[in-house]
This record gives C-alpha cells, structure tokens and sequence, in this order.
C-alpha cells in the first residue's frame, strides 16, 4: 500500500514538474523545522527582487491562511494550502494548488512545506530544487540528527545568524555535519530579519534559473 502510495505521488509530482517546465517556472521546495524562518525568507527575497523575478508561493501549513496573508503582502501570486493532520505536502496539493496560480505570469515558485524537518523529505512534489532551512534558534545539533533534509537538499540556509551572539550555536559544528553528511551541498548563512545574507539566497537562485536555461 505504501509504495503504491509514493508511486501515485511521483506520478502526479512528474506532471507538476512538466508543467512547470512547460512554463518556464523554477520551482523550490523549502523544508525546515516549525518556526526556522521560511515565510520570514520568502518575504525577504520578496522584498528584495523586482519584476525582473516574478515570484509566486504556494504556502503549506496544517491550519490558518496566515502565512498566505503574510505573504500576499508582497506578492499576489500566492496559494494556501493546509493539509489538515498531515505532516508534509504531497504532490495532490501542488496539482491543486497549480490550478490556482498563473503560471505564464511566473519565473520563480517558492513552495514553503509544513514546517517539519522529516516528513516532507520523503514525498517528490515535481520541484527542481530541495532547499533545506535551519535556524541559529534551533540548536547546532539539527543537521547530524536530520540526515535526509541535509542529503537531499541542493541548498542548506542557516537563517537568524543576527541571533547567533546570543544563543549557543557551535557553527563550526554544524557545517562541519552538513559537509559531512552532503559534500556538494551549498551553504548560505543569512537573516530576514536584518536582511544579511537574503542577496547572496537571490543571486543563488539566479544562477539556477540561468543553468536550466542553458
Ligand atoms: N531574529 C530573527 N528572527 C527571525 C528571523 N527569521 C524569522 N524570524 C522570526 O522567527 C519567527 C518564525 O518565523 P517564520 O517565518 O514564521 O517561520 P516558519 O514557521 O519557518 O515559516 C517569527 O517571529 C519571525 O519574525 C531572523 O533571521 N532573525
Ligand atoms: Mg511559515
């Protein structure tokens, strides 16, 4: 049952990714704990980019329409979608929430997961990249003791580094896990609060949009 479960899932996400594909859409799952800063990210990069990147977001939550709201504030391209019990997106919600977004107006589409360091690990949702989020907050441990986020992920952010003066973090540590565990991930140490970081994130995803172009 389970693994026609997944195989129904990875039917769907291969549609979502063609679609996607189809037009011109990079799409990016972010995966972190409850908390870690996604929506504070997404508004950042928001805040950040012109029309030159036009953003829409699909936003993940089991409850409440509020980081749609959050969001909406920056974008009008944004999509709610709350799972109820469940722990992670699968592809079914993206289709759904697919059929709510204008694609053709779209460069770039941020899917902010349920904030859980586990579950959405497992489940393809036809993105291009897997972005795994840690905080300053959560502890230095977070990546040795999530291994999958870490190893699946292309890029690894560690958000509120403005905080890491006053909480104990051994960032050494931490990338040390992280290197360990994926030695060609990428690493960017940022903060949405103050910004710090958020253009290097930007320039990142640039990059990427300019490598599937070519
Ligand atoms: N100091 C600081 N606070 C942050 C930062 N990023 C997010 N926050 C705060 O952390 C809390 C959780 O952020 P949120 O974006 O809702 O996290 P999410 O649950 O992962 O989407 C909010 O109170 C944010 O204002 C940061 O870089 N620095
Ligand atoms: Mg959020």
């Amino acid at each position: 049952v389970v693994q026609n479960v997944l195989k129904a899932n990875d039917e769907l996400a291969a549609r979502n990714r063609q679609r996607l594909h189809a037009a011109g859409v990079l799409s990016i799952d972010l995966m972190g704990a409850p908390g870690c800063g996604k929506t504070s990210l997404i508004e950042a990069v928001l805040q950040r980019v012109g029309p030159a990147l036009r953003i829409g977001v699909i936003a993940g939550d089991l409850a409440t329409q509020r980081d749609a709201d959050r969001i909406a504030r920056f974008s009008n391209h944004v999509v709610q979608i709350n799972t109820g019990k469940g722990c992670h997106l699968e592809a079914h919600h993206v289709t759904a929430a697919l059929d709510r977004i204008e694609l053709a107006k779209l460069d770039l589409l941020f899917i902010e997961n349920v904030g859980n360091l586990i579950c959405p690990v497992g489940f393809d949702l036809g993105q291009d990249l897997k972005v795994g989020v840690f905080s300053a907050t959560g502890g230095d441990d977070k990546a040795a003791k999530h291994p999958y986020i870490v190893i699946e992920s292309a890029l690894l952010l560690l958000n509120m580094i403005d905080l890491l003066p006053h909480v104990r973090f051994n960032r050494d540590l931490f990338l040390e896990d992280i290197h360990r565990l994926n030695p060609a991930a990428q690493v960017l140490e940022l903060s949405a609060a103050t910004g710090a970081g958020v253009d290097a994130f930007v320039q990142w995803i640039q990059t990427q949009r300019e490598m599937r172009k070519a």
